[in-house]
């Protein structure tokens, strides 16, 4: 054979390969695809392999963990759910401190916060110029004072993000259940999200019901999404919206299989956009959150759609989301926080704890005691990776190329195998004891893990230590503690060649070390 004929040979190969299901390289649908009448089981599974995340999802999922401010007229009544009719001269936290709130979350590893700017109750926490029921009818300041404004001068000092929560549901608002209601709604979200800089994130409670006519308000959607589009293009839009979707409780706990790409089954009216890219798009996939099986492959069958959506869980510090001084001895403990972060973060969603502000303005000491002892015990843990300066040996097929990107604390290099259900094997840099397992997909490339093992060699042994099935943006897993020097990873199976970005050994911290 001469040398032409050989290389042809190879280019033939190599096209061949790249074309069959294990060889996915390009994620061409982006974060919504549509699949066909006459697509086989396989073709969907490879659809649903290369849907990735957009932009604004991205930089989300990368933020980890996130804050919510839930803070207004319920604070002053000491309530959870006011009913509109409140005097705005309750108000009045005489020493708030919104720099206070941002230095607090950032310290304890938060890389946004979220305003209640409205609640249900319609009392607005910033002079909307379209009420009365706010800020400016309150002895605050003397009538002059915006929350909005304070908080986002102390992110834009302090370098953190800010979101919005902005209540649809209103019970105080006169127009509320009428077509104007529409309008007021928009003008305020309009208000908010035009003259506090930029904005990372808008909220919308699915909680809803009547307003002060006993009338329930048919929501324009579409309306509200593409005003946010148009006036913070970067912003997520979560919950009821088309970027973000609820986890399903507010326990603090994800599924053990979290998947990011769901069928995207959609409510008649948004149908037509829905044919168009939903990444530019304001296309609200309606999924059951609360449903415990939302991306199997038997979900994703039934589809005739499918798009990134991916999961949120929020949770408060305490047991009301409103501060209530009764509630004081009732901040979770630092453990109930740590199994929080290993059952959100560790589950592949983002975490939203909930610090509600007292009525001082001030985030209670108890509260920042607990965050400031939570997030040494997450630093001291995380700090080194045991298996930073490893050997990596994928073993089928045999190559080492690429290894060093699994454990270069880096999640944009990743390794992409070229079979569905690799194996790794590891050899550390001598015996190291450790109880953390930590695994990233690169999910620019696709979620496509659906099942591993992870094993440790010891006294000659392999021995299993533990197992899961989805990873997507990050997996953490907890086990009693083991020493050895190799360990072992299998991809038992999976969507397409998976696309590894980090690999993560650790030993836990534990908060009596410290405190
Ligand atoms: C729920 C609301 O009803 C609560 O009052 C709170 O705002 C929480 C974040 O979401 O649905």
């Amino acid at each position: 054979m001469n040398k032409i004929t050989k290389i042809h040979i190879i280019i033939l190969m190599a096209i061949i390969s790249m074309s069959s299901r294990a060889q996915i390289t390009m994620s061409e649908p982006g974060n919504y695809v549509e699949i066909l009448p006459t697509d086989s089981e396989d073709e969907i599974i490879r659809k649903a392999a290369s849907v990735t995340p957009s932009a604004r999802q991205m930089a989300w999922q990368k933020m980890e963990l996130t804050a919510f401010l839930v803070f207004g007229i319920n604070t002053f009544t000491n309530r959870e759910w006011g009913n509109g009719k409140e005097d705005p001269q309750l108000f009045n936290p005489e020493k708030l401190d919104a720099g206070q709130w941002v230095k607090i979350c950032k310290d304890a590893g938060m890389k946004l916060v979220i305003l209640t700017a409205k609640h249900h109750d319609g009392f607005c926490l910033w002079p909307s110029k379209y009420t009365n029921h706010s800020v400016k009818s309150s002895p605050w300041k003397n009538g002059k004072g915006d929350v909005v404004k304070e908080l986002a001068n102390a992110c834009r000092e302090h370098g953190i993000k800010l979101g919005i929560y902005l209540s649809p549901w209103d019970m105080n608002s006169a127009f509320y259940g009428t077509d104007e209601y529409n309008d007021y709604f928009v003008n305020q979200l309009t208000e908010l999200l035009t003259n506090y800089g930029e904005v990372a994130e808008v909220w919308f409670d699915g909680a809803n019901g009547e307003g002060p006519n006993g009338k329930k308000q048919v929501y324009d959607w579409q309306r509200y999404y593409k005003t946010i589009r148009r006036l913070q293009p970067n912003a997520v839009i979560a919950i009821v919206g088309p970027d973000v979707r609820w986890v399903g409780t507010e326990s603090g706990y994800g599924r053990d299989t979290e998947w990011s790409v769901v069928p995207a089954n959609t409510q008649d009216e948004d149908e037509i956009v829905a044919r168009s890219q939903q990444q530019a798009d304001t296309f609200r996939p309606t999924v059951d959150a609360m449903a415990k099986d939302l991306g199997s492959r038997e979900k994703l069958f039934g589809a005739n759609r499918l798009v990134w959506y991916p999961s949120e869980v929020d949770v408060s510090i305490r047991p009301g989301w409103y501060y209530h001084k009764d509630q004081d001895g009732k901040v979770k403990s630092v453990e109930k926080l740590l199994d929080i972060y290993y059952s959100s973060i560790g589950k592949n969603s983002l975490l939203l704890m909930n610090i509600p502000p007292d009525t001082r303005g001030l985030i209670h000491e108890n509260d920042v005691d607990t965050l400031k002892k939570w997030k040494k015990v997450i630093h001291q843990t995380f700090k080194v990776n045991l298996a930073a300066n490893a050997r990596i040996k994928h073993i089928r097929p045999k190559s080492e190329s690429q290894a060093k990107s699994l454990i270069d604390g880096d999640y944009e290099t990743y390794w992409m195998t070229k079979d569905e259900t690799p194996t790794f094997e590891i050899t550390l840099e001598g015996e190291k004891t450790f109880d953390r397992l930590l695994l990233q997909e690169k999910i620019t490339i696709g979620q496509r893990v659906e099942k591993f093992k992870f094993e440790a060699k010891i006294n000659g042994n392999w021995k299993h230590i533990t197992d899961g099935t989805t990873i997507g943006y990050k997996r953490l897993l907890r086990f009693s503690e083991i020493t050895t020097d190799k360990v072992r990873l299998t991809i038992l199976q999976s969507r397409a060649n998976p696309a590894l970005a980090e690999f993560g050994l650790y030993k836990s911290a534990s908060e009596s070390k410290f405190f």
